[in-house]
């Protein structure tokens, strides 16, 4: 009406309304990559999960801030005590989405022979109609982020490249320090590099005026892979390796597929680097189960004596493994930050982690100090007077007792940018990889397993790997002690048949030259009385020095009838007081014991017995004669 009377503005109205308008359809950033597939799949997903706005990640510290700045106000961040804890944030998630969920997680290839006893499998087309349905409109009232991931550094020939949708700004910041992610990557992709789509919503859209809450998520959860047609699609959660769709999916799930098919190796292991005193570097990957150390492990503090020896490292959690052609395996770390468990680190377990995670790091379901710090339990010997738990809850050292409850979450994670590690490796970029001498496999074991064997062979080494368990530690009644078979620590994470993924371990016999040695360890092993019968930790580095002398030709062993052993004498002994009749039993072989255990292993290979290597069955026989 106004603007009838003022006809001599209309044209300047007009102006501004049509402005308007194209403001906010337009999305805040232009798509800053020409790839036609990558342009189309950003329209149709776009056009399904019908979102406010979207977003192009760049993955400047601009963009981290401004994101960052916008969780703080909504709630979900909380930005902690700058003086104590520089760049850090801390994070509390909904008390239903606080782990992977292994029983929602879905391996879709178009047979389940194909998937495995050990996956859950859906069919691949029905699958994708139900994730359809569960994304239509999946981010109405929520920003559509376009964050575009290289697992490994930008340009080396064992990267590999992903797009994650995402409607989670938590899951953008989280990705920025654990990949490396924006425009760089967009330029890769507009080289014509493969790249995997990945899908991922919390399955929480909100109606016009609906207030968000600090951790949207959905109760019905899918973590669904598709290993033919190289994509991954996640909803409901937001959690850690839910939704971080480069990590357990891509980096292990969906890259253990692709390395089988192309001949190279995606693994759950660390990677570091042992240098002695002349300077030479000799570099072990290493597979563990959880809650056995692995990240204590890759960032190890040599003894005192050890003089000159030093442990680099490369990664706290995954491999990417290719033949080189200097004949060997050469290993990256796709990973750019640690995902870690906070509960149990401390100064004492872990300097390098502590230092590792003091800045720019963020922090999810620990507890919180009233001085805007971070606690967990193990941090300290003895917890805060007061605490705020990871519920959001005031915590005493007598409430937790009173209830039973603690103050974080037994999950709750550090995100940490791995080059502040004091530790990491000057090569742990190297595009080329580093060169992998050996393989150490281990678990967590209160009898049976020795502190240290060397298998005889790369077929009893697979073996070996593919048998290896560990004790559970959850006080769930009756399961206490029970093995639990987890082979090459790969149970949750193979992408594909395990019992094909062992057949691919023994395959690379013929494509590599100059194969890593195997070798088994176990920190854990318990006396009569219950007690831990090695000090591990830092000591450990003894039983690292006898692994890297053996592979260079330096260090003695002995045949047993589970592989190669160290006698007292081979062991570096000095700082510390352990006598040979301490070692004589770290190194039992008890034959009872290995009798209930080759009884036990046959239980995991009657459940891969349609596809199992016979050169497996062949490997547990000799043992058995040997026995
Ligand atoms: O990480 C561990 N490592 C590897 C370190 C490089 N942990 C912690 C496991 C939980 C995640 C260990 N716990 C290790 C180990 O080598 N060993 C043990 C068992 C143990 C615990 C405490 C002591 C000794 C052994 N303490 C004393 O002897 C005083
Ligand atoms: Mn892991």
């Amino acid at each position: 009406m106004a603007l009838k009377r003022f006809p001599v503005y209309l044209p300047w109205a007009k102006f501004l309304v049509c402005l308007t308008i194209i403001m906010k359809t337009t999305p805040p950033s232009e798509p800053p990559c020409q790839n036609v597939q990558l342009l189309n799949w950003v329209k149709e997903m776009a056009a399904l999960c019908k979102p406010d706005q979207i977003h192009w990640v760049d993955g400047s510290q601009q963009e981290y801030d401004a994101l960052c700045a916008q969780l703080v106000a909504g709630g979900t961040f909380i930005k902690l005590n700058e003086k104590l804890w520089p760049g850090c944030f801390y994070a509390r998630s909904d008390a239903s989405d606080v782990a992977r969920v292994e029983e929602r997680t879905f391996i879709c290839s178009k047979t389940k022979e194909d998937a495995g006893p050990t996956n859950n499998w859906a069919d691949p087309v029905e699958m994708k109609a139900k994730l359809t349905k569960l994304f239509d409109g999946s981010m109405r009232g929520r920003t559509m982020y376009v964050l575009p991931y290289s697992m490994g550094p930008i340009g080396s020939p064992i990267s590999q490249i992903g797009v994650e949708i995402t409607d989670s700004a938590y899951v953008v910041v989280n990705m920025r320090i654990m990949a490396r992610i924006g425009q760089a990557v967009f330029k890769e992709i507009d080289k014509g590099l493969r790249w995997v789509p990945c899908m991922h919503s919390v399955g929480a859209p909100l109606a016009a005026g609906q207030k968000d809450v600090i951790w949207p998520c959905n109760k019905e959860k899918y973590i669904v892979h598709f290993p033919e047609t190289l994509e991954i699609w996640s909803f409901g959660s937001g959690y850690g390796g839910n939704a971080l769709l480069g990590k357990k999916c891509y980096a292990l799930r969906i890259a253990s597929t692709m390395a089988r098919n192309e001949g190279w190796m995606a693994e759950h292991m660390l990677i570091l680097g042992v240098e002695n005193p002349k300077g030479e570097k000799t570099y072990v990957a290493a597979a563990f189960p959880s809650a056995c150390g692995k990240t204590n492990f890759a960032m190890l503090i040599p003894p005192a004596t050890f003089k000159g020896w030093k442990v680099w490292t490369v990664g706290d959690d995954i491999a990417w493994i290719k033949p080189g052609k200097d004949g060997r395996l050469h290993a990256i770390n796709p990973e750019a930050g640690f995902f870690g468990v906070a509960p149990g680190t401390s100064d004492k377990t872990n300097p390098n982690a502590m230092k590792s995670l003091a800045r720019n790091s963020i922090f999810t379901n620990v507890a919180r100090t009233l001085d805007g710090g971070v606690w967990w339990e193990g941090m300290t010997d003895a917890p805060p007077a007061e605490l705020i738990d990871w519920q959001g809850n005031k915590w005493t050292p007598a409430i937790g007792k009173e209830k039973g409850i603690k103050a974080a979450h037994p999950n709750s994670r550090f995100t940490a940018p791995a080059s502040q590690c004091p530790t990491i490796d000057p090569d742990w970029e190297n595009p080329q990889g580093v060169p992998i001498s050996a393989f150490i496999f281990g678990g967590r074991r209160a009898t049976t397993m020795p502190l240290v064997f060397q298998s005889f062979n790369w077929t009893h080494g697979v073996y070996v790997g593919a048998t290896m368990g560990s004790e559970m530690t959850a006080a769930a009644a009756g399961t206490v002690g029970k093995v639990r078979r987890d082979p090459m620590a790969m149970l949750p994470f193979a992408g594909y048949n395990m019992a094909d993924y062992f057949a691919h371990w023994l395959s690379m016999q013929k494509s590599v030259k100059f194969l890593p040695a195997i070798f088994h360890v176990n920190w854990f092993r318990k006396s009569a009385e219950g007690k831990f019968l090695w000090p591990g930790f830092g000591e450990n580095m003894r039983v690292l020095k006898w692994i890297t002398d053996r592979v260079n030709g330096r260090a003695a062993a002995v045949e047993s009838p589970i592989g190669w052993v160290p006698r007292y004498q081979d062991f570096e002994w000095t700082g510390l007081e352990f006598s040979p009749e301490e070692f004589e039993q770290v190194m039992a072989l008890d034959n009872d014991a290995w009798a209930k255990e080759l009884i036990d292993q046959e239980t995991l290979f009657f459940n891969l017995r349609d596809r199992l290597p016979r050169q497996l069955i062949n490997e547990r026989q000799q043992v058995i004669s040997r026995m």
